[in-house]
């Protein structure tokens, strides 16, 4: 594997989700296949989950594990090109690109978007730089359009956790102060799709998630009904995607607390499992008491991020 952007990057996913199972009950029998290997993680934005699951994968095949937060002690970057570099950006994505892929052998990346032109982040320009100037394989660890690992982890803990062949998920917006990127959103509808769920999204008018990401799954605007019988609940923030109004993307069209997944939801369920990337806000997203019950899985979801890593690192390594 030499990209890990799409669900179908991974193939097959009953062969993905029994290797996923393979490496969790026995995580370092690859322990020398990425022996002098170097895995560069470079990161545009925050992470805690992403940073150390991905080390941790990185580290369980044995191989050599750099981390670069880009604003933290490099040079501020340019990334347009054809911009007279007389600001305060000292280096080009253009160089530096190749050089970081001088120093190993597979890349990492975050970068969010930016939420400047709906265009720039839904081509990806900064991820494609990397595909196509690094001269490595190039995994997504965030970019401003997916979140693959994060999406693997999570049908890897429905595969676990399900009880029923066929469960039903519910992928439900819930407000948050801060604009977010549709990335989480956008993969796991991505990777659901391809999954032998029952998959179904709830959200307030105008936070439409592009078709691309979403096909025909079912939208239903009342919160409330799509819950009905749910086995899954996923929650997450969104701003708006501007699908059908670009002037309004990456803005808070609704603050409605009445969103906020609490025991009046979960009680219409048929004792959903709730789930969440992390990080999450308490009483925005999500109440203490659904968030603290039994039926939270976001710990165990969190875990599974250390596998998704390993089996994307594993793959690379393997066709390295
Ligand atoms: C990010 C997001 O919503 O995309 C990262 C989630 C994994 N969340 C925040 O910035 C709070
Ligand atoms: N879920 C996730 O990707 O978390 P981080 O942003 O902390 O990496």
């Amino acid at each position: 594997m030499k990209l890990f952007q799409h669900v179908t990057d991974i193939g097959d996913l009953h062969t993905a989700l029994q290797e996923a199972l393979e490496v969790k009950n026995d995580r370092y029998a690859w322990d020398s296949l990425g022996k002098n290997k170097t895995c560069l993680l470079i990161f545009f934005n925050n992470s805690l989950r992403t940073r150390l699951s991905t080390q941790k994968a990185a580290m369980n095949l044995g191989m050599n594990v750099i981390v670069l937060d880009v604003n933290q002690g490099a040079w501020k970057l340019e990334t347009e090109r054809g911009v007279i570099m007389d600001g305060d950006k000292s280096e080009h994505l253009l160089e530096a690109i190749p050089v970081m892929g001088c120093y190993c052998d597979i890349i990492g990346v975050r970068s969010f978007a930016t939420f400047q032109n709906r265009a720039d982040d839904y081509e990806e320009r900064i991820l494609n730089q990397f595909i196509r100037y690094s001269g490595r394989p190039v995994f997504f660890m965030e970019s401003a359009t997916v979140h693959p690992l994060q999406a693997f982890a999570d049908l890897i803990t429905i595969e676990e956790f399900k009880r029923k062949e066929r469960p039903k998920v519910v992928l439900t917006w819930a407000p948050h102060p801060k604009a977010l990127p549709q990335a989480v959103p956008n993969s796991f509808a991505e990777w659901m799709r391809a999954a032998d769920v029952e998959f179904v999204i709830t959200h307030p008018e105008g936070y439409e998630l592009d078709p691309q990401f979403i096909g025909d799954t079912p939208v239903d605007y009342d919160q409330m009904h799509a819950f009905e019988g749910a086995d899954f609940i996923y929650a997450k923030n969104w701003s708006c995607p501007g699908v059908t109004r670009p002037e309004q993307y990456g803005q808070i069209l609704n603050t409605d607390r009445s969103w906020t997944v609490d025991d009046r939801h979960m009680a219409v369920t048929d004792n959903a499992y709730f789930m969440h990337c992390l990080p999450v806000r308490r009483n925005m997203i999500v109440t203490d008491s659904v968030i603290e019950a039994p039926t939270s899985i976001v710990i165990p979801e969190a875990a599974n991020r250390e596998i998704s890593a390993q089996v994307v690192l594993k793959r690379m390594l393997q066709s390295l």
